[in-house]
């Protein structure tokens, strides 16, 4: 499926299931694609249902009722893949603050969601997804790797790509 006829089953499958569009009035010409309402709507559907829980262990997993930055990364990333959206227009982006304080040895680090084809960024600590260039001028974050390893328990540096 093209990536232009991806999107449009996924506006219109999010569209279908928040009731705003009945089954039976799909158009037949489709509509124009509103890919960033879908990551709206994903990210707005997070911030209602989930509930921040940080965990001490790091642990990755997807969000259940609650979560913290990188299982809400994980919950976003299923609902949008759901939707439609492919595996490589998903990045997991871990960050770092590089004048964040150290706690435990660990300097605190954070994860997003970027969807490329959009330039957007999806934080749990925003209302709305953001445009991924104002999102890290805005924090100050510096990339530290695009993480494409899951798996529950891992070092950070085991899960990354590394980015030419
Ligand atoms: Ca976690």
């Amino acid at each position: 499926m093209s990536h232009f006829l991806k999107a449009a089953v996924a506006a219109i499958a999010l569209a279908t299931s928040s009731g705003a569009l009945a089954a039976n009035s799909i158009p037949q010409d489709l509509p124009a694609v509103d890919v960033h309402q879908a990551i709206k709507d994903v990210q707005s559907k997070a911030n209602l249902s989930i509930k921040f829980k940080d965990d001490d262990e790091d642990m990755w997993q997807v969000a259940g009722r609650r979560g913290d930055c990188e299982d809400i990364v994980l919950w976003k990333r299923q609902q949008l893949m759901q939707l439609g959206f492919s595996a490589d227009d998903l990045e997991v982006l871990v960050l770092i603050k590089p004048k964040s304080k150290r706690a435990g040895g660990v300097r605190e680090g954070h994860v997003v969601l970027r969807v490329k084809s959009a330039d957007m960024v999806m934080d749990n600590v925003e209302r709305f997804p953001m445009n991924y260039a104002e999102y890290m001028k805005r924090y100050d974050y510096r990339l530290v790797c695009e993480a494409v390893d899951f798996r529950p328990s891992m070092r950070v540096q085991d899960r990354c790509r590394p980015r030419a």
